[in-house]
């Protein structure tokens, strides 16, 4: 079993200004002369975080983080009373990595994300194949109408019926057949007692069912204030556009990935992002090694999964 690399700190940090009033964070860590490699995080509206830098080998990677727009450490951010979500988009995003990898002087590098940041991934791929030397997803989300269907309008509620109590309870019984549009309502509701509340219920569904077993010090930190309002306005704000593809985009194109060698890491237990999204860019996509884990949930800390994550990136460190 492979466990995280020990912790490193940045080297260098900087906000780069991508345009449309956005200043993203980012943040290079590891070997200054490794291979690059580029960390993309979940949500939409996730954030960094330190260990995310952990499942490279910090004496063969220059390990780069970044901040989406709106979120994490990124200006404005998405939980401010004027926030604009309107220039933050799947596209814009695309052009902010390829932006950070001009800016770092990447000619290629390799790609990692789990859930939103695999959907994310796969999309920077598809668009800028000569800048991806390697991917290695995990959890794998592609934002078909069918998989917000699942976890926003009541399939996993089959499965988590006392947390979906929470979820539902911010929505006024008469509006509950459109859960994701009722939600966009109370998420941009200029009064903090309608927005925190209804952010808070929203992070809490999800933080709570993304661990095999529950976490409620996961729970408690993606719940925060000011993490919640961003988190549940940027996830509802793509949802509601749906993610700005058409159904099966993701997959459909795929097949243009064959080239580019990659590892999908999946939990067969992952009840946000089920197995069959990853089985589905599986079959569109065989060259692409599928690692599904049979004891795992959804998030990356999941012992199995974090083991075959690290596994592929020293594979594919040498
Ligand atoms: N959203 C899945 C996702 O990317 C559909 C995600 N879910 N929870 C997270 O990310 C946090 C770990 C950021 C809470």
């Amino acid at each position: 079993m492979r466990s995280f690399y020990p912790e490193v700190e940045p080297h260098e940090t900087g906000l780069l200004d991508v345009g449309d009033g956005h200043q993203i964070y980012y943040e290079v860590s590891g070997n200054p002369a490794g291979k690059p490699a580029v960390y993309l995080h979940g949500g939409p509206g996730g954030a960094s975080s330190p260990d995310q830098r952990r499942v490279f080998d910090p004496e063969k990677y220059r390990i780069v983080l970044l901040d989406q727009r709106g979120c994490g450490q990124s200006l404005p951010h998405a939980s401010a009373p004027e926030a604009d979500l309107t220039s933050i988009t799947t596209w814009h995003i695309v052009e902010d990595i390829e932006s950070l990898r001009r800016h770092l002087d990447v000619e290629a590098w390799l790609v990692c994300g789990g859930s939103w940041g695999s959907a994310l991934a796969l999309a920077y791929a598809e668009k800028h194949p000569a800048a991806v030397s390697e991917l290695v997803l995990r959890g794998i989300f592609t934002l078909r109408p069918s998989e917000l269907d699942w976890f926003y309008e009541g399939g996993a509620a089959s499965v988590y019926p006392d947390l979906w109590e929470g979820f539902v309870a911010p929505v006024p019984p008469e509006q509950r057949g459109r859960l994701v549009e009722a939600y966009s309502r109370l998420l941009n509701d200029p009064d903090p007692a309608v927005h925190v509340p209804a952010a808070k219920a929203w992070s809490r569904w999800e933080s709570s069912a993304i661990t095999l077993l529950p976490d409620e010090s996961l729970v408690e930190h993606f719940t925060e204030d000011a993490f919640a309002v961003a988190f549940a306005r940027i996830e509802n704000h793509f949802f509601m556009h749906g993610g700005w593809f058409e159904d099966g985009q993701l997959i459909r194109d795929a097949s243009s990935l064959k080239d580019v060698p990659a590892v999908i890491v999946q939990g067969r237990y992952d009840m946000c992002t089920p197995a069959v999204t990853a089985w589905d860019l599986h079959r569109a996509w065989p060259e692409a090694e599928l690692r599904m884990i049979p004891d795992a949930g959804h998030a990356f800390t999941e012992p199995g999964i974090l083991d075959a994550i690290i596994e592929a990136t020293d594979r594919f460190a040498s």
